[in-house]
């Protein structure tokens, strides 16, 4: 198979600074030689390449949008070719610096004390520590403001009850930031493993996401001190807050999942012959292709345009909303038209779309759901709520 060189019919690269193409430059090759060789056999097993970190860390891709406390300080455009990048190689690779970045780096540095900025923002820049971000639980997905986590002022402590479900990397993780109720109102909380009533088991059996940690986070009379909430947050725009910039970074890393798909099905497509011929040469095939294309070359320009109005400070929740709904979908139609080109080939594990398909059924899901996002621009539109 020929090399990944990027899908570039706008030429959009013409709008991205050069310091962006330098970083995007950088992820790519990494990818390529320390995510795509490795991947698949991780998928089997079930095991999250945690080895990668460090080298993520290293590269300075963790929190990579923050300014500060270790933090590369580049802009938004960039922290979204980040993501393009790790997930074309697996959206677990991408889920994990999403995780840390944007959900637990971010909330420290925008909700935190200047001592928890200044002991854990380094840290978990260079991946010497693992962050994860508690927000729903098994009876509130869609609807986090139900959440029954509780959490009770007793005297120079905060004591936790309650459990967490789906979270990414909970089982791995150092540092967790958990959103609870105290006199109920919503507050961020960060619990340390080996807090006493602090467990952490991994879930199994997922079919998707399958080179990422996925975990239960279970607090029985957790004892945490007090000067570990988040002090200058209230209430759900706490979390929310968070959710807006992993959202983004996942409108750009479903272009690097159909990107990965859509070279699939182009180099398979031009070496596979039936009839005599190519598959390549059928008008049905090249209109798959033309229409991956077409689909990869408005997501390029909408998370591109989103990620200036970043830059600029105007960006609003819903404009994300449609990015992250749109890319996600998209990127998920290319894998399944990807899987019909390969054939029966594009079921096995030698190829990568059967993976990108199954992972991008979570990123459809997680960081709120495609139809969620659909009720957010509903109501954009409408100006009436209709999730209630
Ligand atoms: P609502 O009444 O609309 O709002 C409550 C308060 O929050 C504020 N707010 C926001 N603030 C900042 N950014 C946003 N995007 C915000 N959206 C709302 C709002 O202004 C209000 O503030 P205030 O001061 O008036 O109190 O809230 P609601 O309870 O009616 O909920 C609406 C709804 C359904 C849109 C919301 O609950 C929602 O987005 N649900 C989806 C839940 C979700 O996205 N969960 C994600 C969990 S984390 C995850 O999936 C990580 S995956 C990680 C990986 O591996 O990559
Ligand atoms: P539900 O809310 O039960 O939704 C089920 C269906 O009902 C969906 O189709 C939904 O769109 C629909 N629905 C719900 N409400 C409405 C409505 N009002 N109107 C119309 N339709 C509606 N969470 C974290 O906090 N941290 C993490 O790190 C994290 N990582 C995750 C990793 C993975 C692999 C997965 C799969 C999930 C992760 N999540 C995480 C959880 C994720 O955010 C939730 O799964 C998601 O918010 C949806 O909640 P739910 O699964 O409970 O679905």
């Amino acid at each position: 198979m020929r090399k990944f060189d990027g899908v570039d019919l706008y030429n959009v690269d013409s709008l991205f600074s050069d310091e962006e193409k330098a970083v995007r430059e950088l992820v790519r090759a990494w990818t390529e030689d320390n995510v795509i060789p490795i991947i698949e056999e991780h998928c089997r097993k079930a095991t999250f390449p945690r080895h990668l970190v460090a080298q993520m860390g290293e590269m300075g891709v963790l929190g990579v949008n923050l300014h500060g406390y270790g933090c590369a300080g580049m802009s938004n455009v960039a922290y979204g070719l980040i993501c393009q990048e790790l997930e074309r190689g697996d959206s677990g690779i991408r889920s994990f610096c999403s995780v840390q970045g944007s959900l637990v780096m971010f909330p420290i540095w925008k909700h935190g004390s200047e001592e928890q900025k200044q002991k854990y923002l380094p840290k978990l820049a260079t991946g010497e520590f693992i962050g994860c971000f508690g927000l729903t639980e098994p009876d509130f997905g869609s609807n986090p403001g139900g959440m029954i986590t509780k959490a009770i002022d007793d005297g120079d402590s905060y004591v936790i009850n309650g459990a967490k479900m789906w979270i990414t990397n909970g089982t791995v993780a150092d540092v967790a930031v958990v959103w609870a109720k105290l006199d109920g109102v919503i507050r961020g909380f960060i619990v340390e493993k080996g807090d006493p009533g602090f467990t952490a088991p991994e879930m199994h059996g997922k079919h998707s996401l399958r080179a990422s940690v996925t975990s239960e986070l279970v607090f029985q009379d957790c004892r945490i001190p007090k000067d570990r909430i988040l002090p200058h947050v209230h209430g759900l725009k706490g979390p929310f807050s968070c959710l807006n910039n992993a959202r983004y970074g996942i409108s750009w890393g479903a272009i690097g999942s159909a990107m990965a798909c859509f070279h699939s099905a182009r180099e398979y497509s031009l070496s596979r012959i039936q009839f005599g011929k190519p598959i390549a040469s059928f008008q049905l095939v090249q209109n798959k292709l033309a229409w991956m294309v077409r689909e990869i070359t408005k997501a390029q320009l909408l998370a591109l345009q989103l990620g200036r109005l970043k830059d600029a400070g105007t960006v609003i929740p819903e404009q994300i909303s449609l990015a992250k709904m749109n890319n996600v979908d998209m990127a998920l139609q290319i894998a399944r038209e990807a899987r019909d080109i390969h054939g029966a080939n594009g079921i096995l594990d030698e190829y990568p779309v059967m993976r990108h398909m199954a992972n991008l059924e979570s990123v459809k899901t997680y960081e709120g759901t495609h139809d969620i996002h659909n009720l957010i621009v509903g109501k954009w539109i409408t100006g009436i709520a209709a999730f209630e």
